[in-house]
């Protein structure tokens, strides 16, 4: 059965009826930003080039520990998952790359599954494993901790686990392996926190030493939950720490979600790059924890503020500076793809808006210790509406002007209800 795709008349008639206001909203931007001494055509090709990697376990309806409520036409394989991302990549155009969740997303067919990705021009991000939760037929429990277990079997199993990311990444094209453990303890006693660590570090060194030269591996920090008292990898400190002792093709990536509430991220970021270990993102919003929200929706300025350490360093020319942004939320309420393409977008006009900073008056502020007048450059900066930037970026790339208008018009979700018919069984399925 063939299935339906978004096809390019689609997009181009939705366009044509956009394009005149976008012209006019395009060109007084234009204007606007020429008095600042800023060339517009310099920050369509910036939009251009922006970059972000969509998980596969964000195409599913997700849930909380309460409920799922799943939503009609939902992917029920790797295959239909990348579908969709293929539909995003369509009409936001800044996502060609996936990032697969093992075993979630296990191939049986690795070399198949590359090809129908590249049919659809879409490439693989970082791996991730899964040693958070207990798989049918596997020998040993999670329960109590993976890479970090007390029994040495355990650690085996996890580290064999991850060195099978590693092969099905290989043979997908992938480049970087993410690991996010769940160890940690419930309660005060329950776990020797520097003996932990010990058996973390060497797990990990097993890991280390089965990455092909050319990849990288992200260690992923997380202050608390599914441990509620104590988490092995808490921080950002002690994930520094642990991508030193591994070697140069370790280093730490920042979920926003993963962070006390009010931590001050950003400087967080601007100490990974001053410390050439920052890997990259995971890309979420949130409230009070890891609420897994969409990117921008909660704390638009906080996330402006780390694009501005990003873009700085960038300018800068910081070597060996290649940061991988990748969303990582959890689509509860909203339809995935949508949440998906608006996250996108919010991340790349946080890129944009960085872009506007007027540098050198800042510098000018900072030296001459103005508070007030630092403050407003970064200010006029993010209240820029870079709209008809990003919306002039995706038209000349192929893409929508209004990705989710177009989405909605094509009947897109509907007719992958008809498709893909669920089975009862699904019914109670988890995150994805
Ligand atoms: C854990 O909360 C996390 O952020 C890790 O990246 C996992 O791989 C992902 O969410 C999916 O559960
Ligand atoms: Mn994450």
């Amino acid at each position: 059965m063939t299935q339906f795709e978004i096809g390019d008349g689609l997009i181009a008639e939705q366009n044509r009826k956009a394009k005149a206001w976008l012209d006019e909203d395009y060109e007084h931007l234009g204007r606007v930003l020429r008095r600042r001494g800023v060339e517009i055509e310099d920050l369509v090709k910036r939009a251009q080039a922006f970059r972000v990697a969509v998980p596969s376990w964000g195409l599913g309806t997700g849930g909380t520990r309460f409920a799922r409520f799943p939503g009609v036409g939902e992917p029920r394989d790797v295959y239909e998952k990348l579908e969709d991302c293929a539909t995003i990549f369509k009409l936001a155009r800044s996502t060609p790359a996936v990032s697969l969740h093992i075993p979630w997303d296990k191939p049986d067919d690795a070399a198949d599954l590359k090809q129908f990705a590249e049919a659809r021009g879409l490439r693989f991000d970082a791996m991730n494993s899964n040693t958070f939760q207990d798989q049918p037929g596997q020998p040993r429990s999670y329960k109590f901790g993976s890479l970090t277990h007390t029994d040495a079997e355990v650690r085996r199993q996890a580290i064999a686990h991850n060195l099978e990311c590693i092969e099905i990444g290989k043979a997908l094209g992938s480049k970087s392996h993410t690991v996010w453990i769940a160890d940690g303890g419930n309660f005060p006693g329950q776990m020797h926190f520097r003996r932990a660590l010990e058996r973390y570090l060497e797990s990990l060194h097993e890991i280390y030493k089965a990455l092909p030269s050319d990849w990288r591996i992200f260690l992923e920090h997380k202050l608390y939950e599914p441990a509620f008292y104590s988490t092995v990898i808490n921080d950002w400190g002690t994930s520094y720490y642990c991508a030193t002792q591994l070697g140069p093709q370790a280093a730490c990536l920042v979920d926003l979600g993963h962070h006390a509430p009010n931590v001050n991220i950003e400087m967080i970021v601007a100490r990974l790059i001053q410390l050439g270990k920052l890997a990259g993102f995971h890309f979420n919003d949130s409230k009070y924890g890891d609420d897994d929200l969409d990117a921008g929706s909660i704390k638009p300025f906080q996330l402006f503020l780390i694009f501005n350490e990003l873009v700085d360093a960038e300018l800068d020319g910081t070597p060996d500076f290649h940061p991988a942004y990748m969303l990582d939320q959890s689509h509860n309420v909203t339809d995935p793809i949508e949440s998906l393409m608006m996250s996108a977008g919010e991340l790349a006009r946080a890129y944009v808006q960085a872009h506007l900073v007027d540098r050198d008056a800042l510098g000018e502020y900072q030296q001459g210790n103005d508070p007030l007048m630092a403050l407003q450059t970064l200010k006029q900066a993010f209240t820029t509406d870079v709209g008809p930037i990003l919306a002039m970026a995706r038209r000349r790339a192929g893409g929508a002007i209004d990705p989710v208008g177009a989405y909605r018009s094509s009947g897109y979700r509907q007719k992958k209800s008809v498709e893909r018919p669920v089975s009862a069984a699904r019914l109670g399925a988890g995150i994805v």
